[in-house]
Formats: C-alpha cells, sequence, structure tokens
C-alpha cells in the first residue's frame, strides 16, 4: 500500500544519511582505488563497504524485495527490473570526485514498484543536503519544496552533462559534437560536475536548465527521476521518447520545450543496455 512504500522512504533516509557518515568520514582519507569497465571506470573499497552496508540492512528490514546495485552489478548479479519492489542503489556516485577529493559527492536510493519509480533519496554526503521526493506528494530538499527551471529558450540556458566511461575517438567525436551544437545555440553555459545524481538534483531545484548524458546507469537515474518530475520537471530519453531506465541515457529539464530541444540537438552515443542478457 502507500502508507507502506512511506514506511520504507523513512527507511531509505535513515540509510542514505549513516551511508554518507561513512563516506564523509573516508572522504578525508587516502583511497584505494581499482578500475572496473575501462581505465576511467574506478571504484574504492568504500563505494563496496557502502553498498553492503546499505543493501544488508535494507534486505534485513526488507527481505521479499529486490536489489539492482552498482558494485553488486559490476560483481556480476543480474540488472534486471521486475514487478517485485525493487531498491536501486549507487553507494557512491562520483567516485572519480571522491578519489579526488573533489567534494561532489552523493548516495542515491530509489525505489521502484511494478516498474515504477515510487520514491527518490539522494544525499550530498559533504553539504549535507538531502534531496527527496515520493510519488504525488512534491521534491524537497532538506524539507524545502523544489521548483525546476521554467525556462524555455535555449539561449538563456545553464545545461549540466556527464561524459561517461568510453573514451573511443568516435565516442568523443559526437560528445563534443553535440556540445559544439548547444554551444552554437547560444546557451548561457554548459557545467561537468562529475555526479550525474547531484547535477539531476541541479534540475530540480531550478538552479540548471537541463541536463542530458549517455552512458549513465539506473542507479544514476532511479531517485533523481522522481525529484525531477516531483519538481515539475521532465525527464525523457534521448530519442524524445518516455524515459528508459535501462537505457543508459537521459535528457532532463525544467520545461518540455527545453527537454525536447536538447533530445533533438544531440547526437546517440551508443552504450550496452543496463540490463542486457
Ligand atoms: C558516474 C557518475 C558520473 C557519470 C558516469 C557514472 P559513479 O557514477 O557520477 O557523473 O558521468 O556515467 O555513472 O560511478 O561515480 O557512481
Amino acid at each position: 500500500s502507500k502508507k507502506q512504500w512511506e514506511g520504507c522512504m523513512e527507511i531509505a533516509v535513515q540509510t542514505a544519511r549513516t551511508a554518507g557518515q561513512v563516506i564523509r568520514e573516508a572522504f578525508k582519507h587516502e583511497k584505494e582505488v581499482s578500475t572496473k569497465s575501462s581505465p576511467v571506470d574506478l571504484v574504492t573499497e568504500t563505494d563496496r563497504l557502502v553498498e553492503d552496508l546499505i543493501i544488508s540492512s535494507l534486505r534485513e528490514k526488507y527481505p521479499s524485495h529486490r536489489f539492482i546495485g552498482e558494485e553488486s552489478s559490476a560483481a556480476g548479479e543480474k540488472c534486471l527490473l521486475t514487478d517485485s519492489p525493487t531498491w536501486i542503489i549507487d553507494p557512491i556516485d562520483g567516485t572519480c570526485n571522491f578519489i579526488h577529493s573533489f567534494p561532489m559527492v552523493a548516495v542515491s536510493i530509489g525505489f521502484a514498484v511494478n516498474k515504477e519509480l515510487e520514491f527518490g533519496v539522494i544525499y550530498h554526503c559533504l553539504d549535507e543536503n538531502l534531496y527527496t521526493a515520493r510519488k504525488g506528494h512534491g521534491a524537497f530538499c532538506n524539507g524545502i519544496q523544489l521548483q525546476g527551471s521554467k525556462e524555455t529558450d535555449m539561449s538563456k540556458a545553464l545545461i549540466l552533462t556527464e561524459i561517461g566511461a568510453k573514451r573511443d575517438p568516435a565516442t568523443l567525436k559526437i560528445f563534443s559534437g553535440n556540445m559544439e551544437r548547444l554551444l552554437k545555440a547560444q546557451v548561457h553555459g554548459i557545467r561537468v560536475i562529475g555526479s550525474a545524481t547531484l547535477a539531476l538534483c541541479q534540475v530540480a531545484s531550478g538552479a540548471a536548465d537541463a541536463y542530458y548524458q549517455f552512458g549513465l546507469h539506473c542507479w544514476d537515474i532511479a531517485a533523481a527521476a522522481v525529484i525531477i518530475r516531483e519538481a515539475g520537471g521532465n525527464v525523457i530519453d534521448t530519442s524524445g521518447g518516455p524515459l528508459d531506465l535501462m537505457s543508459r541515457r537521459i535528457v532532463a529539464a525544467g520545461t518540455v520545450e527545453m527537454a525536447h530541444y536538447i533530445a533533438q540537438e544531440i547526437q546517440t552515443i551508443t552504450y550496452e543496455r543496463d540490463d542486457h542478457n
């Protein structure tokens, strides 16, 4: 029932805060870094430790629920969204930032039932900003209601994007081509902050007008999508169609016009889906 998911959300908030404390402490110390899919796809001991901490404490409370986590998936677990209540977790979003002690690092916990996102919690561990939203109940940062931007004019837009892990020449060409087209449209600026979830929270709060990226994952999107929608914003696929959580691409914006404008401007960088095989 609705009430039940409300309880789950309270637990998600507590869990994100606890995880955030662990990350905040680890932030001050030397990090042990290894690579995953590529030399720029990074992971630390803390990513794994925090994901274990989050999933084990949630599993204890909700033994029948399913879990999708960044590091469990990297370790070979299937990334499949079913109708069961499913927690979608990024223990440290902004791992590269974390490694460099660049202070843009978040815990992201999304929750879906019947493949529909019910709530999202994103905790900026260092600023201690807690972004929360439950379907139909608005979006908040530390309890203050969020409202996305009303901007429809591209030439007045501040846009965020992220780079992604693929660095082959063909990918880089499309990546910079996309930036070039937006810059030629005279957008005010483009920013890359190193955390997809925190960038998406800036769209929810109206500090940025739009966000787009190819190559992110369902755990970067799940919580943020609810937060943006509940802040009155839009999340769509880069094709202009509805958002597909597993497609590894997104356009988010305060207005429908802005979202579709960007979707039209940018060319596709192909990544393997999160739910492949
Ligand atoms: C990363 C994001 C980054 C984005 C990558 C990736 P991680 O997540 O923070 O901004 O460009 O696609 O998803 O690995 O730090 O959790």
